[in-house]
């Protein structure tokens, strides 16, 4: 097998200086989630590993995964792509297609057979022996199989490869569903998301490039630093929540105020992700800095089992925000007791506020 280059070797190639490649070891130190203390082990690492080889396969899915990922900001998509990593196949973002271009993948399976890393979005349709998700002249099941087969590790980007995602919501007529039970036992890092955060994205694949081992999971196979927390937590409403001062509509004074959006549906108590810390666009926004409500899209069918759209949270009565909060395990029982005496006095100064923009 020919000598591949370092990410260092890669940087000087391209004519960028050694401080460029300690800044962009920087950048990676923290969108793996390590202490600066692993910086030395980030840049040794970066300066002997080879690039890793990426097979990066598509199935069934929106591609709203792939739009995330090219605008990921830091660092930017096509630094990853380009001076990060050795891309050697993608669906979507390759300029070659047709037989060639499949041909590379079934030479890239050989050629580095148990060591590349596997990114894959979409589910897989598994109904009628996989034939409702086709590319190349082969199912996307088949696909899957094979590329799995010889790979180091295997990266489920999105909710629909990680869970079946919307392509598996009800009546699911392709059969969708994740990739976790085709990949014959390999090790598979879940990023959930309908999209996923990009840099989460970059982060994972850069562990695992440059340690040669999975970042820490949680139960769900998906990494720790990312997911360890809920949306609300790092909600910037979250003062609103405890507050009980919360939007009726999208449009009434309470949202323009920006106010929790908890009665409009919003899943962000029971969902882990990342958003209120990364962001999009270099972290300008997401989906509750936008005004919508989070709609669990990182969460194990989210669209069957928390239908955003036609089950919004029973919110009538100020004991059940409460209740949410201690299932959620948030509250200590104290707290609630101080909680509903500060939420009443709120809600009334709210419900004055309202009444007077209606005014
Ligand atoms: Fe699914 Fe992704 Fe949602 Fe779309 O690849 S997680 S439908 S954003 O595109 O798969
Ligand atoms: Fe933020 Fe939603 Fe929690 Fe309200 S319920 S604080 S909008 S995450
Ligand atoms: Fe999804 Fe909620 Fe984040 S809808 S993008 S998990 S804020």
């Amino acid at each position: 097998m020919e000598k591949r280059e370092s990410l260092l070797e890669a940087y000087l190639k391209r004519g960028f200086s050694r401080r460029s490649f300690l800044k962009g070891c920087v950048t990676l130190t923290s969108l793996m989630g390590l202490s600066t203390d692993m910086l030395s082990k980030v840049v040794e690492a970066a300066e002997s590993k080879p690039l890793p080889v990426v097979i990066w396969i598509h199935g069934h899915e929106c591609t709203g995964c792939d739009e995330s990922f090219i605008r990921s900001a830091s660092p930017l998509a096509s630094d990853l792509v380009l001076n990060n990593i050795a891309l050697e196949y993608d669906h979507l973002l390759s300029a070659a297609c047709g037989a060639p271009f499949e041909a590379h993948l079934e030479e890239t399976i050989n050629k580095y057979n148990g060591s590349y890393i596997l990114c894959v979005e979409g589910a897989v349709a598994t109904k009628d022996s996989g034939v409702h998700c086709m590319s190349g002249g082969h199912t996307f099941l088949h696909t899957l199989q094979k590329a799995a087969k010889g790979a180091a590790a295997i990266i489920a980007y999105g909710s629909c490869a990680a869970y079946g995602g919307i392509q598996a919501a009800a009546p699911n007529p392709t059969g969708s569903t994740g990739i976790g039970q085709f990949v014959g036992g390999k090790p598979v890092v879940n990023v959930p998301g309908c999209p996923p955060i990009p840099e989460v994205m970059t982060g994972v694949v850069m562990h695992v490039a440059l340690f040669g081992t999975l970042p820490p999971l949680d139960g769900d196979g998906r990494p720790k630093q990312f997911y360890g927390n809920r949306i609300h937590d790092t909600c910037y409403r979250r003062p609103f929540f405890d507050a009980g001062m919360f939007a009726e509509t999208y449009d009434d004074a309470g949202s323009k105020a920006g106010w929790c959006l908890y009665k409009l549906g919003c899943r962000g108590p029971e969902t882990y992700n990342s958003c209120g810390n990364l962001r999009w666009w270099q972290g300008m926004s997401y989906p509750i800095q936008s005004g919508a409500a989070c709609i669990g899209c990182s969460n194990r069918n989210f669209w069957d089992e928390a239908p955003f759209s036609n089950r919004l949270p029973q919110y009538g009565k100020l004991g059940d925000a409460d209740k949410i909060g201690v299932g959620l395990g948030v509250m200590t029982a104290a707290g609630v007791a101080a909680h509903a005496v500060a939420s009443i006095i709120q809600r009334n100064s709210r419900d004055n506020l309202l009444e007077e923009e209606d005014k």
